[in-house]
């Protein structure tokens, strides 16, 4: 039975909700002592140290950090049909939907003559970290490298950690989706040596140029996240990932047993993953008891499910109605949400944070994960507050390109010179008197 945390007759400020709500939590900072000296022995001595850390920790060090073209042909040629077949469909419709979110540059006409541009440059490097662990994630390769590309980021590489039972490189079907996805770069290393290598880059065993990266995205473990937190200023990250968490917000109309397998979906992720469910009805909340019992017996990897279904960070949260029911999703802000609910498309309009949001009984989270075409890289631990999942956005940066003729420049100069003296700061001023004076001597602009 999931833990219930009961908020009915209670009327809770938000800063008591967020604090009754279960939620686990994993402390990065806990690991930074033993992540700091993989940083930096990696920042000084490159591949080498990443691949000397990558035999400790991996049990396993591949022959060079660049998996060879021939390795990936194969791995690509080994592919199982089906698997193939699904993951180009997973391709195409993560393509369709990413497509369209490629910006336009903007032109404001802020006056005649004044105009402000806003330009979106791809980032010109990307490191793609896609994890090993418990599973083997080549739906992630598909969510990392796809948005890049439809940004149109010149260069990119996949980095996933070297596999004891595939000679030192990454698992095969990894490589197959690179392939699928005309990747031809990709890297046999992981864990926090794999995010600083990313970083500072290096020369490979071969004598290659391993090229740093200007971005890095993808989640990892908490030795991952805990290298991408120190190594975040000299190359950007897109977050710190936590352990994934699943959100049900559903009334008495939903079917208990699509609830109970939509908990045991993400559940089986980690046995740190969460798996919330928000109800006004305490029938549906038994039944899901019930169905759990059950299908947790029947599910392959029942001890991993059964250990996230009865952390502090999973569990069933009773309130009075759905209007409760909204603001405890919301000051919940999960990384999934599914709205199983009467009229659940209103419902889920009126929803603001959640990373992503899985409307009625026919959008499970598993669609997401894989073919809905949205993307599965999302934000985690409550940062859906203020941060999105990965898309085209991620790769993109936006640049304002300001261009103002003599006139334009005339006609706000004296502001321009009125702000810099209230900041003390005349040369600011000056600076724009300058070009006004053509003797070289600054005059009052007025
Ligand atoms: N639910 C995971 C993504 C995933 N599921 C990959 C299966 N494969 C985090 O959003
Ligand atoms: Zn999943």
């Amino acid at each position: 039975m999931l833990a219930r945390t009961d908020l009915r007759g209670s009327t809770p400020t938000l800063a008591e909700l967020r604090r009754a709500l279960p939620r686990g939590g994993t402390d990065v900072n806990a690991v930074l002592d033993v992540v700091t000296p993989v940083v930096h022995q990696v920042a000084e001595r490159g591949a080498r140290a990443a691949l000397d850390y990558g035999a400790r920790f991996d049990g396993i060090a591949p022959g060079s950090v660049r998996v060879p073209a021939d390795v990936i042909a194969k791995a690509a040629a080994d592919l199982d049909d089906s698997v193939g077949e699904a993951l180009r469909e997973s391709i195409l419709r993560a393509r369709k939907v990413h497509a369209d979110q490629r910006r336009a540059t903007t032109r404001t006409d802020v006056v005649d003559g004044g105009t402000v541009s806003e330009k979106w440059i791809p980032v010109r490097r990307v490191g793609l970290y896609v994890p090993g662990g418990n599973a083997v994630y080549p739906s992630s390769v598909i969510m990392n490298v796809v948005p890049a590309q439809e940004a149109g980021v010149g260069s990119l590489v996949v980095a996933s950690p070297p596999q004891k039972d595939f000679g030192g490189w990454p698992h095969p079907t990894i490589l197959a989706a690179c392939a699928l996805l005309g990747v031809d770069e990709v890297w046999a290393v992981g864990g926090a040596q794999g995010v600083a290598l990313l970083t500072y880059g290096g020369v490979d065993t071969t004598g290659e140029v391993l090229d740093p990266v200007d971005l890095i995205t993808g989640p990892g473990n908490i030795y991952v996240t805990a290298a991408k937190r120190l190594c975040r200023g000299v190359v950007g990250i897109d977050s710190e990932a936590g352990p994934t968490e699943i959100a049900i917000l559903a009334d008495s109309s939903a079917d208990a047993g699509i609830v109970a397998s939509d908990m045991i979906s993400q559940a089986e992720h980690d046995v740190l993953a969460a798996s919330v469910l928000v109800t006004d009805s305490v029938e549906l909340a038994d039944a899901v008891d019930a169905a759990l019992e059950v299908q947790v017996a029947a599910t392959k990897h029942r001890e991993r499910v059964t250990t996230a279904l009865s952390g502090k960070q999973s569990g069933i949260v009773l309130v009075d109605d759905l209007d409760a029911g909204i603001a405890v999703v919301d000051a919940y802000a999960a990384e999934h949400l599914e709205i199983q609910t009467r009229d659940a498309a209103a419902v889920a309009d009126r929803i603001t944070n959640a990373g992503a949001i899985f409307v009625g009984p026919y959008a499970p989270v598993s669609l997401g994960d894989y073919c809905a075409g949205s993307n599965h890289v999302l934000p985690t631990s409550g940062s859906a507050r203020f941060a999105s999942g990965l898309s085209v956005q991620t790769f993109l940066k936006g640049v304002h390109v300001i261009d103002y003729d003599e006139a334009a420049l005339r006609e706000v100069a004296a502001k321009v010179v009125t702000l810099a003296d209230a900041e003390d700061l005349p040369g600011h001023g000056d600076a724009v008197k300058q070009r006004f004076a053509p003797t070289g001597v600054i005059t009052e602009v007025r």
